[in-house]
């Protein structure tokens, strides 16, 4: 009976531990890096971590000679939100820095320089299959303070397992091919349904041999 009830408890870690694995990670709001307001990371950062997350920018950002991230507040190109934000030029990619898999919940993007055009996210899987959508921003300058506004964009259910995410600003009116991206919603990988059932279907089975065990006596 006492191995019986340990295999229980166990199982039921098991499933605590999977549910809690689904959970929301922290946000990526670049607030972690301590930018003070009005100020931005410098010299030149080529990669940038917030969050457990590490951003790179992307082949077309070195091609364009701009291989650089900015990670700040300045109202001088590029979109504010009242917040640190990231912007890179052209290209930005993004994985975990433990290299976990992740889902992706939503971001904010924002075009540049009053040129609010279409922005490419694509997710790489483990078998570098992709996903990708391009989401076309509305136009209308109307942020905080007359600035370039963020608007929210949020993914499907089948963004998920993904080993990095790129942003590419495709708007060949970009100055510089600027664009903002804050308050990235990743979720921990999700296990399978299967995973749940599994362990459901593995504690009803000790549980009925428990209470057939104790009939018997
Ligand atoms: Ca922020
Ligand atoms: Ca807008």
């Amino acid at each position: 009976m006492v191995i019986i009830k340990k295999f229980v408890g166990l199982a039921a870690c098991c499933l605590f531990l999977a549910i809690s694995q689904a959970s929301q990670a922290e946000k990526i709001d670049f607030e972690d890096l301590g930018v003070p307001p009005g100020a931005q990371i410098s010299p030149r950062p080529v990669s940038v971590t917030s969050e457990s997350f590490r951003f790179d920018f992307g082949a077309e950002s070195s091609a364009n000679g701009w291989d650089h991230l900015h990670v700040g507040s300045p109202t001088l190109f590029w979109a504010y939100n009242g917040t640190t934000v990231l912007t890179p030029h052209y290209d930005v990619n993004f994985r975990r820095s433990d290299s976990d898999l992740f889902s992706l919940g939503s971001m904010d993007l924002a075009g540049s320089s009053g040129a609010e055009g279409s922005i490419r996210v694509t997710g790489t899987f483990a078998d570098f299959s992709t996903i990708s959508r391009t989401f076309l921003l509305d136009g209308i300058v109307d942020g905080r303070g007359g600035e370039i506004d963020f608007e929210t964009v949020k993914f499907g259910f089948n963004w998920t397992n993904l080993v990095s995410v790129e942003i590419f600003n495709t708007d060949p009116n970009a100055f510089q091919g600027n664009f903002s991206v804050d308050n990235i919603n990743p979720v921990l990988n999700v296990p399978e349904p299967e995973t749940y059932a599994m362990l459901l279907v593995g504690l009803g089975l000790v549980g009925f041999v428990a209470r057939r065990r104790k009939e018997q006596q």
